[in-house]
């Protein structure tokens, strides 16, 4: 077949190291871009099969998102947007794993096994993070697309959820939005300024926010959206790429990790500021106050903010619908504990890994989910969505009820809802702030965090650990629970568990308690039961 001698052609200008093997694990395939070329290629096919599979637009995004700059990686975009299916990431691994000789027997026996109508057309979208080697990456991932005589669009740089929400505009026929950058600035932006026009008389100070790019493309798109936003909020972008080195030093995960400011950024006491990550789909926001403490507001801050807002609204619409937040078992106990027994919202744990929090969120009127790293979004059933635009255009309510639904209806559009999304978050923590008329010290009164401490233990094979109950508990090797039920008991209000990292040969370990002696002795207790 004329195809598969494309695709035998091709892959000579793309070999795989032979023996080498990678997993498509959570976030896609991630390791040093050096190792990377073959699985480009091949990544650029399977997207082909699944765009004709789907008979949708498939997005294939190049980035090893907060990894080092000598890094890189790619994840793979189903057709409303979301992360591409399970079955598809075990083709994917069997793909990229086939050795150079068996690469077109493994490619039929998946077309085989899905079966995929070959002659179906196929379309495949293509973005690009700012490392030095997503250029020629993208490029193999091209060469895999056109090898299967399909269309690729490639948009050149991109935040992940941009090119998320490019492949769901495409397959909507452009109802989720257009597909183009514009397209996303406008829709945000146009939602973001109605948003604000309910916090009038905002002084210069409370429009102003320090942005940590990480020197990445967060930064780059952010350049590029300032002017939709029409002066309504006043970016001081640090960390653009212009000097420093992308996730050195700086950005979303080294601020949350490290729980101190990034370099690169001078920051007044009180002056709120945030974070993004390397391809700008985790967002958090800190402080520092009048004593020089740092203070840090996640993902479960921004998760309490959004979801104790929208109940508000909603209460205020005289809607009943369910608001549901979705957090893992990274999440701060206090965060938990507020949302539950404060804001009686309900909670619910997933396992780590965003997939899974969005699986779960679906299941809600409303779901707010949300990584203590800050990676998370919310998603309106159509139902839920539905009600609310009834309600803008009901002529028999009163104007407390139409602002509120109004209010709901813009929200809805300032939401990026197939991912994560460092931008869209962070106008929606904007507008939210403006309205409600908080400053970001108030914000992070809401709760106080419990401390706690997160450890990375090295052991021979990960895998021994298996874990249940979302991942608090764990179930082998045989006593480990016991003993780490032991340990948590010496502690007050402490929890603790560990987990086999689905990104890193380790083994996570978590805890937290009273004080942040004991969080951080309780961690090193359970790391040595661990061994
Ligand atoms: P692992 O390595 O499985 O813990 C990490 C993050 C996840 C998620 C993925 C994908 C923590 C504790 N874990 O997963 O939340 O973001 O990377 O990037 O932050
Ligand atoms: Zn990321």
């Amino acid at each position: 077949m004329a195809q598969f001698e494309k695709v035998s052609q091709y892959s000579v200008q793309h070999p795989k190291p032979t023996g080498l093997v990678l997993q498509y694990g959570t976030a896609g395939f991630r390791t040093h871009a050096n190792q990377l070329d073959h699985i480009m290629f091949r990544m650029g096919l399977l997207a082909a099969l699944r765009s004709k599979k789907t008979k949708s637009t498939i997005g294939v995004m190049v980035t090893a998102s907060h990894n080092p700059e000598e890094d890189n990686g790619v994840k793979l975009i189903d057709p409303m947007g979301e992360m591409v299916t399970p079955a598809w990431e075990g083709h994917a691994t069997r793909l990229a794993n086939a050795e150079q000789e068996s690469l077109v027997m493994t490619l039929k026996d998946i077309i085989e096994m899905e079966a995929v109508d070959l002659s179906q057309n196929a379309s495949v979208f293509i973005g690009k993070d700012t490392r030095p080697s997503s250029e020629t990456l993208s490029q193999a991932v091209l060469d895999g697309v056109s090898s299967l005589d399909s269309h690729a669009y490639d948009y050149g740089l991109l935040t992940t959820p941009q090119l998320h929400f490019m492949v769901c505009c495409k397959n909507t026929q452009f109802r989720y939005g257009t597909a183009t950058v514009e397209g996303y600035y406008e829709k945000l932006s146009q939602a973001f300024i109605q948003l604000t026009k309910h916090a009038p008389n905002r002084t210069d100070d409370q429009k102003h926010l320090l942005v940590d790019g990480a020197n990445g493309i967060g930064a780059l798109k952010m350049r590029e959206m300032e002017p939709f936003l029409q002066k309504e909020l006043k970016i001081s972008l640090h960390n653009d790429g212009s000097q420093g080195k992308l996730n050195f030093l700086c950005g979303a995960d080294y601020v949350k990790v490290q729980q101190k400011p990034p370099e690169g950024i001078k920051m007044n006491a009180g002056e709120r500021c945030c974070s993004f990550d390397g391809d700008a789909d985790r967002i958090v926001y800190y402080f520092i106050n009048s004593a020089g403490q740092f203070h840090l507001l996640d993902g479960d801050k921004i998760a309490t903010l959004i979801s104790t807002y929208l109940k508000e609204l909603l209460t205020q619409a005289g809607l009943d619908l369910q608001v549901a937040v979705v957090q893992t078992a990274y999440a701060n106990g206090s965060s938990t504990h507020y949302l539950v027994e404060t804001m009686k919202l309900t909670v619910q744990c997933a396992k780590t890994g965003v997939k899974h929090l969005h699986h779960a969120a679906q299941e809600f009127d409303i779901g707010v989910y949300f990584e203590a790293n800050g990676h998370g979004t919310i998603l309106f059933s159509k139902a839920a969505e539905g009600r609310i635009q009834q309600l803008t255009v009901d002529p028999n309510i009163n104007d407390e009820k139409k602002s509120a639904a109004v209010l709901l209806e813009n929200l809805i559009n300032l939401c990026n809802q197939t991912v994560g999304d460092a931008i869209s978050d962070m106008l929606l923590i904007e507008a939210v702030l403006a309205i409600r008329g908080m400053t970001v010290q108030q914000w992070d009164a809401i709760y106080s965090d419990l401390p706690n401490r997160q450890l990375k233990v090295k052991v021979a094979d990960r895998r021994v650990i298996e874990t249940t109950d979302a991942e608090r508990r764990a179930v082998r090797p045989a006593g480990l629970q016991d003993a780490i039920d032991e340990l948590v008991k010496k502690y007050q209000k402490s929890r603790a568990f560990v987990r086999p990292s689905g990104t890193e040969d380790v083994v996570r370990v978590y805890a937290e308690a009273d004080t942040k002696e004991a969080a951080d002795t309780l961690a090193h207790e359970v790391s040595v039961a661990v061994y």
